[in-house]
Order: C-alpha cells, then sequence, then structure tokens
C-alpha cells in the first residue's frame, strides 16, 4: 500500500460555534480556535476538519452558506481565517475545510437571483419544476428534515428541490455552470493554502432526472434515496471535481456518504477512481433507529463489530477507511458506546479511543471525546437548538405518533445537540468557553470533566489519546498492519489482530461493565509481549485469561 501523509495522521473535528469563544458574545469563533491551537499540538493531532465557517444565516448552523468566500461575521473575519491557517501551519498542524456544495443557502446570491424569474441566468442552477397539477409537487420526496422535498415559489410558480431544510435549496450539478462555479471556489480555497475537504452529503449531488416517487415506507414522504444518493452521475462529477481541482495539489479528501456500500466507496475512494481519499460510511451510527432515526436503547456490540470488520477487511487493499464514533451529527460516543456512569466514564472512553485507534485508518476525533465528554441531560424543548431536533419533535409529539416523555428521552440519547454543547475547558463559569451568555447550554458536569483537569492529570482520557496518537507515530504497523478480526461471535469483546511484516498487534477490548473470561490464541502464548497501551494501573502478562470491566490493551509482538 503506498504511503500518504493523510493515512498516518489523526483528525480533530472543530465545531467552531462550540469550541471557543474569544469575544464574549457566546460563540465560538476563529480566533478562539487560534487561541487553542497549543492545546491541539498537545494533543499531537495532525489535522483540524473546520465544520462551515462561512457566511451563513444558521438555518443549519453554518451548512447553509450563503456566501462561499466570505467568513460568517459571528466567527470573525477573513484576517482571523488567514491567521489560523497561518498559526496552524506553523505547529504544523493542516487545516481541512467543510465543503457543502449539494445545496446552498436560499440567501445565496445565485438563488436569490434563480427565483427572480424563469429566464433569470441562474434558474438552472438550482433545481426548479412544475408541479404534477395545480397544487400537487412534482412528486412525493420527503426532506431530511421533516416535510416534503420540494418549496412552492410564489413568484414563478414553481417548485424548487430542497433535500435538507426549505432554506437549502439543492444546486443543479447537472449544469455545467455550477461545477464551474464550484471548482473555481474550491480552486480559491486552495490557493490560499488549505489542506484538504470534507465533503458534505457529496454522495447527493447527482439526481435521477426523472424525479420519479419514492416508497411511502409508512411513512408520509417518499423516500428519495435510491434516486438521489450516489445517483447516475455522482462519480463522473467527482472524477471532474479531481480532474479539474483535487489532483492540482497535495490534499486529503473525504466525502461524507450516508447509506454507502462497501461496493460503492470503492467507486469513491479507491486507489485508482481518481475520486476521493476516503469517506465516512454510517453503518456504525445508523440502523438503530425505531423511528427514523430515533431510539433511546443502547446499541449491541456484535453488529458493530461485525461492521468495521467488515470495512477493514473489504478495503484493505484497494482504498482506506476513515476511522470514528461521533462528529457533530451524532450523540457523544462515551455514552452511546461507552458507559457514562462515574464510575466506568473514563475507563470506557479509553476503551473506545483503543478500539478505534488501533484498527487500519485515519482516525477522527470529535472536540471534546478526548475528554471524555458526555450527552446533555436535555429536560425541556427550549433547551434545543438543532432545527433536526425541533423539526422531529414537532412532527412525532405534535403528530401524535410518540408522546412527549419518550421523545425526550429519544432526543437525550440521539439529538445532534448532545455533541454541540460548548467545550469544556476549565472550572470558571460556562466551562470557560464564554464569558458571555452561551448560545447553547453548557454541560453542567463540566467542573469535573474539563480541559484543564485532564491535561493536569497523567492519568487522563485527554493523555490516553495523546498516547495512542504517539503510538501511531511510533509504529508502521498501526497505519499499514492488515487487520483480522478473533473472537468474532463473543458479544461483549471486541478483538482484533494488525500484522506487517515480523510484527503482530493484538487489541483486546471489553466492551460490558462486567468481568469477563478471555482466551488468548495459541499464537500469541509463550511470546513475548510488549504492553503498548492499557486502560488499567495494573500490570498485565500476555498469557492473563480475564478481562476486567471496559478493560482495554494493546499487545504488540515481534518475531
Ligand atoms: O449531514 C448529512 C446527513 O446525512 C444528515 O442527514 C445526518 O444523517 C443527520 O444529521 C443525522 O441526524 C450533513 C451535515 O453533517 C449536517 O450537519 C447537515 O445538517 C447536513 O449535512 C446538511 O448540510
Ligand atoms: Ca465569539
Amino acid at each position: 500500500m503506498e504511503k500518504k501523509w493523510w493515512k498516518e495522521a489523526v483528525v480533530y473535528q472543530i465545531y467552531p460555534r462550540s469550541f471557543m469563544d474569544s469575544n464574549g458574545d457566546g460563540v465560538g469563533d476563529l480566533a478562539g480556535i487560534t487561541e487553542k491551537l497549543d492545546y491541539l499540538k498537545l494533543l499531537g493531532i495532525d489535522v483540524i476538519w473546520l465544520s462551515p465557517i462561512y457566511k451563513s444565516p444558521n438555518d443549519d448552523n453554518g451548512y447553509d452558506i450563503s456566501d462561499y468566500r466570505g467568513i460568517m461575521e459571528e466567527f470573525g473575519s477573513m484576517e482571523d481565517f488567514d491567521r489560523l491557517l497561518s498559526e496552524a501551519h506553523n505547529r504544523d498542524i493542516r487545516i481541512i475545510m467543510d465543503l457543502v456544495v449539494n445545496h446552498t443557502s436560499d440567501e445565496h446570491q445565485w438563488f436569490v437571483e434563480s427565483k427572480k424569474s424563469k429566464d433569470n441566468p441562474y434558474r438552472d442552477y438550482y433545481i426548479w419544476r412544475e408541479g404534477k397539477a395545480e397544487g400537487l409537487r412534482p412528486n412525493n420526496w420527503g426532506a431530511c428534515f421533516g416535510g416534503p422535498a420540494w418549496e412552492y415559489d410564489e413568484e414563478t410558480r414553481m417548485y424548487y428541490l430542497h433535500l435538507f431544510s426549505p432554506k437549502q435549496p439543492d444546486l443543479n450539478w447537472e449544469n455545467q455552470k455550477v461545477r464551474d462555479e464550484v471548482f473555481e471556489m474550491m480552486d480559491w480555497w486552495c490557493q490560499k493554502g488549505i489542506d484538504g475537504f470534507r465533503m458534505d452529503v457529496i454522495s447527493m449531488i447527482s439526481k435521477d432526472q426523472s424525479f420519479p416517487d419514492g416508497k411511502l415506507n409508512g411513512g408520509v414522504y417518499g423516500d428519495f434515496g435510491p434516486y438521489a444518493i450516489h445517483g447516475p452521475k455522482v462519480h463522473d462529477y467527482l472524477k471532474e471535481m479531481n480532474e479539474r481541482v483535487l489532483s492540482k495539489y497535495d490534499l486529503m479528501t473525504v466525502g461524507e456518504t450516508a447509506g454507502v456500500t462497501v461496493e460503492e466507496a470503492k467507486k469513491y475512494a479507491g486507489e485508482n477512481e481518481k475520486e476521493l481519499n476516503m469517506v465516512f460510511h454510517f453503518e456504525h451510527v445508523e440502523g438503530d433507529g425505531e423511528i427514523g432515526k430515533w431510539t433511546d436503547k443502547k446499541q449491541e456490540l456484535l453488529p458493530i463489530k461485525k461492521i468495521f470488520s467488515k470495512w477493514q477487511t473489504a478495503l484493505a487493499d484497494c482504498a482506506w477507511n476513515s476511522l470514528y464514533w461521533d462528529n457533530h451529527d451524532q450523540p457523544r460516543a462515551v455514552s452511546r458506546f461507552g458507559n457514562d456512569s462515574s464510575q466506568y466514564r473514563e475507563l470506557s472512553a479509553k476503551m473506545l479511543a483503543t478500539c478505534l485507534h488501533m484498527m487500519k485508518g485515519t482516525p477522527y476525533i470529535y472536540q471534546g471525546e478526548e475528554l471524555g465528554m458526555t450527552n446533555f441531560p436535555f429536560q425541556e424543548m427550549s433547551q434545543f437548538r438543532d432545527i433536526e431536533s425541533i423539526n422531529s419533535y414537532k412532527e412525532l409529539v405534535d403528530g401524535g405518533v410518540v408522546g412527549h416523555d419518550k421523545m425526550m428521552s429519544y432526543l437525550r440519547c440521539k439529538s445532534r445537540d448532545n455533541a454541540r454543547t460548548p467545550m469544556q475547558w476549565n472550572r470558571n463559569i460556562h466551562a470557560g468557553f464564554t464569558t458571555g451568555t452561551p448560545w447553547i447550554e453548557v454541560n453542567p458536569n463540566y467542573d469535573q470533566i474539563n480541559a484543564e483537569n485532564e491535561v493536569a492529570n497523567s492519568n487522563s482520557v485527554f493523555h490516553y489519546y495523546k498516547k495512542l496518537i504517539e503510538l501511531r507515530k511510533e509504529y508502521d504497523i498501526i497505519v499499514y498492519g492488515s487487520f483480522e478480526l478473533i473472537m468474532d461471535d463473543d458479544p461483549e469483546i471486541f478483538a482484533y489482530i494488525r500484522r506487517l511484516g515480523n510484527k503482530k498487534l493484538l487489541t483486546l477490548c471489553n466492551f460490558s461493565d462486567e468481568e469477563l473470561e478471555v482466551r488468548i490464541p495459541e499464537e500469541f502464548c509463550g511470546e513475548k509481549a510488549e504492553l503498548l497501551i492499557h486502560n488499567y494501573c495494573t500490570s498485565k502478562g500476555e498469557c492473563e485469561n480475564k478481562l476486567l470491566p471496559y478493560e482495554a490493551l494493546v499487545l504488540l509482538f515481534t518475531q
């Protein structure tokens, strides 16, 4: 496998709104990020993925962009961005930008023009269709944040497509001019010296132009999935993007591709496909829902393990994996996959980190994950800011599908706002995130869980992540070794072997709160082993046959 810097890197995702507020307006900003670069350097990460910082009316916290070449006023200015980029580069930290080009904001100048008339030069920048008949939408598709995917416009008496909110109209990628604009804009950022892109819902940019009705699946609206995800021309468009922009620079690219299968991923991220470096699949974070994405049940390990193992094996020689437990759209990893009780929070956060970082692929850390930050104890709807949470409540509770209490339980478990509460820096008011009033409440557990404590305590979750990152730099086998799942059917233990040259790496993780018997494979017994990392302080023999609650360890064998 070819060596690449982005295969050896660890990425840290920043959700700027919630990272650090430098001027007391309650909203995180670019200067705040710059202030914290030394913290990130100490952690040891190589790349920052910046969630959107562009001009935006914030219907979806920046994922609705009104100017791709301007900075959101709340976040600062272009000078602040340039300073952040150069200060990051001074510390050997690269920055990749969120590229949101499936849709724009309805306040983007292109859409403002597009709406004006049927013969406006920007009309075909978006997807306009006549209704099927008077008062009937072009088809039955539903939007991701609730309601129909078509919005009627009085002015020209036509509908425009929005797969997300009505304030996020979909761009028409069929139009060469749209592609030209997007590629020029990307090139402009590359010229500035950025290091790559995370591409928002990039799998949705090509739509079946016959716009057929979707299956209802028991709901009111049809599923656009088969006609708008991995659509007919998506790979042509990405090849064109690669040829015209990506191939001219030394970039890292990762596509957000919900619903992607292994076969499809090989097209997006295959080593010889000339599209992207890697994709985010969603199989381990989706599919647990009872009503849509909503559930309040804990996921079982077995299916998760099978999913990871499938991806590890399937992409082994032909593409590259991304590795993540959470991001700004998902609940907190330790609350979801670990155990956030005071007894097991730290142990299970470290266990999850071990399990993920020792697999093959590029690991992504979501801000606060390195502190073991938890979900938020939401009590009432007024505490939510996320359009998805608020709309889902309206649709499901006001619509009589579930009761208030059940919905609150769903939201506490899966609301995107769990990930969006402010970063917990210290024990000062609002966790040191802001001197003003934070745009969303700070988790009340910040007096115990905060960066200052974590950095000061060498046994913390933070220092554990730091160690994992150091190990990746030291041992090639962690980056390039092959992967083999062992103890396949064990419902509580996630164990695997990596191999490279004369080295073998054994990772053992207990996902339960019980002490478990474990049988270490014969081939390891009696061999000389080095304990690379361990989340308990006790010593460990290589053939020990017990795993303590949430225990995780990594053993290196050299032949
Ligand atoms: O998310 C795309 C996506 O697939 C979401 O529908 C995701 O499944 C959902 O948030 C889970 O609850 C991206 C961004 O990451 C998200 O923040 C944006 O809201 C969305 O695109 C629209 O740009
Ligand atoms: Ca601010």
